[in-house]
C-alpha cells in the first residue's frame, strides 16, 4: 500500500499541516532533515495513518504516483536544497508544493526550473499559525491549474471553512499564491498596528488598565470590527501574570521582530508603485520599536506634551471610528497592490475570491472581508475598495472622529504612524489637485526633466532664470 501525501518538515507547521491531513482520512508520509522529530511524530500518533521515513528514498518510495508532496521547510536556501536532494527520486508528473512563506520571486524561478525538468510546483501560501494548520488555514495555491485540481481535495478538505465554503483557492500562475500570501501579511501587519495604536491613545490619554482594555475590544469585536485580531487582543488584556503580578501585557518588552514578509510588501510596492504607506508604517514602527535604547534616551531629551480632556466615552468611540476608517484604507492599499502584481504578471487575480478565502482560518480574518467579497463581486474591475459605496460611505461618516483622534494623539505625542499614514493616504487619493505642479517645476529647474500642462498637449521645459 502506497502513501497519498508526502509532507517533509516537521517543525510545528509541518507537523501541524501532518495531523490535519491525516485526520481527514488521508494517509501520509513524513520525512525531516533531523530524524528526532520524524520518529516522534511516528511514535506520538500510531493511531493515525503517519508513516515516518528517515531517507528521501524512501520517502519518495512509499508514495502514490504521480507524487503529491508538500515541502514545509524553512523559506529560502532550505527550499532549494530539499529539493535538490530530493529529484533524483521523483518521476515525471509528481507534484510539490511549497506550502512555506517563501519570497515570489524564488517561487517563480522554482517553478519554471521545475516545469522545465517535467515535474509541477505549486506556491502555496498557508495562513492561520500553529493553530490554522492543525485545524483549519486559510490556503492560497499559484501554479499549474492541473497541478493544483490534482491536490484540491486534499487542500479543500483540511482548509477552515466558513459555512459552506472552504478557505482555499487556486489563485493564478506561478508565484501568484506566495505574493497573495505575502499580501495577506503585510495587511496583517497593518492591522495589528492600527490596533496597538487605538490601546496606545485609550492607555496614555484616559489611563484606562487592562480590565478596562479588554472590555472596550470585547465590545468593539461584536460589531463592524469583529475579527481575529480584536479578539486575540481582548483576551490578551485579561491575561495575569504570576499571581499577584499584574499583567501580563505590561510585563512584555516593546520590541517586535518580523520574519519579512511585511518588508517585502512594502519593497514591492515600491517596485511596483503600488502606494502601501500604512503597511510600510507598520514595517518601520517595528524597526523603531528595536531601537530601544535609543527611544529610552530620547524620551529624556525629547518633549511631548498633554493638554485637553476628553470626555473618555467620545474618546473611545471616536478612536473606534478611526481604527476602522484607518483599517479600510490598509486593505484598499493591500487589494491595490495586488491589482498592480496582477497585471503586471497576468495572473489574472479574483480580488472577490481571495477576499472569500481570506474569511476564515487566517490571521487577517474579519466580518468585514464579506463587503470585500460583495464589492468585488459586484465589479471585479473596482479601483479601489474606497469607491465601492459601503466602504465610501463609512469612511465619509466617519471623518470627524478619524481627524479627532489622529489630533489629540498628535496633541499627546503618541505616535500613531499607521492610523496618520491611512489618512494621509485617503487625503491623497481624494485630492484632485495635489501640490505636485510646484515638484513638477522644481524638477524641470534643476534637471529639465520637463512637465505637462492643463491648458494644452505636449510636454514642456522652461528656462526658469536667466
Ligand atoms: P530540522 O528539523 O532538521 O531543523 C523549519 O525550520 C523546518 O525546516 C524544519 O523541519 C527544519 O528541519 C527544516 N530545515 C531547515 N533548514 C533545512 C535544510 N537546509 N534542509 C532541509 N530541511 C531544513
Amino acid at each position: 500500500k502506497k502513501q497519498q501525501i508526502g509532507v517533509i518538515g516537521l517543525a510545528v507547521m509541518g507537523k501541524n499541516l501532518a495531523l490535519n491531513i491525516a485526520d481527514h482520512g488521508y494517509s501520509v508520509a513524513v520525512y525531516n532533515r533531523t530524524p528526532d522529530k520524524t520518529n516522534e511524530l511516528s511514535k506520538e500518533y500510531g493511531d493515525k495513518d503517519i508513516m515516518g521515513f528517515n531517507s528521501l528514498k524512501e520517502f519518495a518510495n512509499s508514495l502514490d504516483t504521480p507524487r503529491r508532496i508538500i515541502l514545509m521547510v524553512k523559506a529560502g536556501e532550505a527550499v532549494d536544497d530539499t529539493i535538490h536532494k530530493l529529484l533524483p527520486y521523483l518521476d515525471k508528473g509528481d507534484i510539490l508544493m511549497d506550502g512555506g512563506n517563501s519570497y515570489y520571486l524564488d517561487t517563480m524561478r522554482r517553478s519554471k526550473e521545475l516545469e522545465e525538468k517535467g515535474f509541477y510546483y505549486l506556491g502555496t501560501g498557508i495562513s492561520g499559525g500553529e493553530e490554522g494548520a492543525r485545524k483549519g488555514p486559510a490556503i492560497m495555491s499559484g501554479g499549474a491549474r492541473e497541478a493544483y485540481d490534482r491536490f484540491e481535495p486534499v487542500l479543500t478538505a483540511i482548509s477552515a471553512k466558513v459555512g459552506q465554503d472552504a478557505c482555499s483557492t487556486y489563485i493564478g500562475e506561478n508565484g501568484a499564491g506566495h505574493f497573495v500570501k505575502m499580501v495577506h501579511n503585510g495587511i496583517e501587519y497593518a492591522d495589528m498596528q492600527l490596533i496597538s495604536e487605538a490601546y496606545s491613545i485609550m492607555k496614555h490619554v484616559l489611563g484606562l488598565s487592562p480590565e478596562q482594555l479588554h472590555d472596550i475590544f470585547d465590545q468593539w469585536n461584536q460589531g463592524e470590527l469583529n475579527s481575529y485580531l480584536i479578539a486575540i487582543t481582548a483576551k490578551i488584556f485579561q491575561k495575569k501574570d504570576e499571581p499577584g503580578g499584574g499583567y501580563l501585557v505590561d510585563k512584555i518588552l516593546d520590541v517586535a521582530g518580523q520574519k519579512g514578509t511585511g518588508k517585502w510588501t512594502g519593497q514591492i510596492s515600491l517596485d511596483l508603485g503600488a502606494p502601501t504607506p500604512t503597511i510600510t508604517a507598520a514595517v518601520y514602527e517595528r524597526y523603531l520599536s528595536a531601537m530601544k535604547e535609543e527611544r529610552v534616551t530620547a524620551n529624556r531629551l525629547l518633549r511631548g506634551a498633554d493638554t485637553l480632556k476628553q470626555k473618555p466615552e467620545e474618546l473611545i468611540e471616536s478612536i473606534r471610528k478611526a481604527l476602522y476608517a484607518s483599517k479600510i484604507c490598509a486593505y484598499a492599499q493591500g487589494f491595490g497592490l495586488l491589482k498592480n502584481a496582477s497585471s503586471l504578471y497576468h495572473w489574472n487575480l479574483s480580488y472577490s475570491e481571495i477576499a472569500k478565502i481570506f474569511r476564515g482560518g487566517c490571521i487577517i480574518r474579519a466580518q468585514f472581508l464579506n463587503q470585500i467579497t460583495l464589492a468585488y463581486e459586484k465589479n471585479p474591475e473596482l479601483k479601489n475598495l474606497l469607491f465601492e459605496d459601503y466602504f465610501s460611505g463609512i469612511l465619509n461618516n466617519y471623518q470627524k472622529e478619524w481627524r479627532e483622534t489622529i489630533t489629540t494623539a498628535i496633541n499627546y505625542g503618541i505616535p500613531v504612524p499607521g492610523f496618520s499614514s491611512s489618512l494621509a493616504y485617503y487625503d491623497s487619493y481624494r485630492s484632485a489637485e495635489l501640490p505636485i505642479n510646484l515638484l513638477q517645476a522644481q524638477r524641470d529647474f534643476f534637471g529639465a526633466h520637463t512637465y505637462e500642462r492643463k491648458d494644452k498637449e505636449g510636454i514642456f521645459h522652461t528656462q526658469w532664470e536667466e
